[in-house]
């Protein structure tokens, strides 16, 4: 049996978790975005009520969270939204939640709701509708704190799960060496350049670059200066493009370049640039060996155009190919169509 000693304890060690430590012991500090009625209403409750997290929360009125840009904008977004309780009728928490609910910038956050006494229909509901959890109004501040912290927890759980994800989707199609999208997602990619053009009737170029004798590289200088180079390669195609454009390593030493929205003309101009881009200036090696005068070697196709059935993607991509192969075949360090 407890004491009356070790009760009057755990109440002030209870009442003592209070406010203070919600926000802590995360990767990052955690804001909290506090959601009245009106804001004056939210800034007398943060006074109240949670004295000890001023720096780390949002005051905001009805108005403000409905508002196209809210206070705070261009700061991260709040970890946790808390609607204060006289946002429960009628309704209108609801409402806010669903709104926030609705917005990319907010659609992850914990959003908890306080509820009056006597709304056990509103609990049901605010959860239903996607409350991360409904908390009596009245509840003593140790209980509020407790709730807050643990939603915040899972919403960072949730945001380490969803980073992780992107990361693993990202790597799947990034090529590590030089940083360009490799043929898993240069495939797919092209093919959707290729239907775009048949819906608006407009041409796209299609490249398939080879560099020159690379196996000399390699066999001169080393499996890293290869390496250096194809970065460097990677880097100057890229910087010599637009942002639309398709830029990809499909392995080896050997790219895919796609233009959408161009012509014949524009296309051959393009790839001469190219071509003169990585010839113009040897590549710098690694480890002071001195610098390596390198060309690539291009085949260029034409899709898309005015006419009834364009060629499949398959069919451009032969054609590309044929023209790379008479580069190589016309002595390399050239463009063909
Ligand atoms: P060509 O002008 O006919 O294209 O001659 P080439 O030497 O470039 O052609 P080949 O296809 O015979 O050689 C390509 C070389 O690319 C062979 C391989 O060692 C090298 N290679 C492929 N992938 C990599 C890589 O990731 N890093 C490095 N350093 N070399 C690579
Ligand atoms: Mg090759
Ligand atoms: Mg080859
Ligand atoms: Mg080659």
């Amino acid at each position: 049996r407890e004491t009356e000693e070790e009760l009057r304890l755990r109440d002030t060690t209870s009442r003592e978790l209070g406010f203070a430590e919600v926000a802590d012991g995360f990767d990052a500090p955690a804001t909290i975005a506090l959601v009245a009625a009106r804001r004056e209403t939210a800034l007398a409750w943060k006074h109240d009520l949670i004295p000890h997290l001023q720096d780390r929360l949002l005051v905001l009125g009805r108005e403000d969270v409905l508002a196209e840009t809210q206070p705070g904008a261009g700061q991260p977004s709040p970890d946790l939204f808390l609607l204060a309780a006289d946002l429960a009728q009628p309704g209108e928490g609801l409402r806010l939640m669903s709104e926030l609910r609705s917005r990319s910038a907010t659609r992850h956050a914990a959003i908890c709701i306080a509820l009056p006494p006597l709304a056990p229909e509103t609990a049901a509901m605010a959860l239903d509708l996607g409350a991360s959890d409904v908390i009596a109004a009245t509840a003593c501040p140790a209980e509020i704190a407790l709730r807050l912290r643990s939603q915040i927890r899972r919403k960072r759980q949730a945001d380490r799960l969803r980073a992780q994800v992107a990361d693993g989707l990202r790597m799947a199609v990034i090529d590590p060496l030089t940083s360009l999208y490799n043929r898993r997602y240069a495939l797919p990619h092209l093919a959707r350049i290729a239907e775009r053009a048949r819906q608006t009737g407009r041409h796209f170029a299609l490249m398939l670059l080879d560099l020159d004798r690379f196996k000399l590289v390699n066999d001169g200088w080393g499996h890293a200066a290869g390496d250096a180079v194809l970065v460097e390669v990677a880097e100057r195609l890229r910087g010599n493009l637009r942002p639309v454009d398709l830029v990809a390593r499909l392995g080896g030493e050997e790219f895919l370049v796609a233009l959408p929205d161009t012509r014949l003309e524009d296309a051959r101009e393009a790839a001469e640039r190219l071509r003169r881009v990585i010839e113009e200036r040897p590549i710098t090696l690694p480890f002071g060996q001195g610098a390596v005068p390198v060309t690539v070697s291009i085949g260029l196709a034409i899709g898309g155009g005015p006419r009834s059935a364009p060629a499949p993607v398959d069919e451009l991509m032969c054609r590309a190919d044929h023209a790379l192969l008479g580069s190589k075949a016309e002595g390399r360090n050239l463009v063909t169509i």
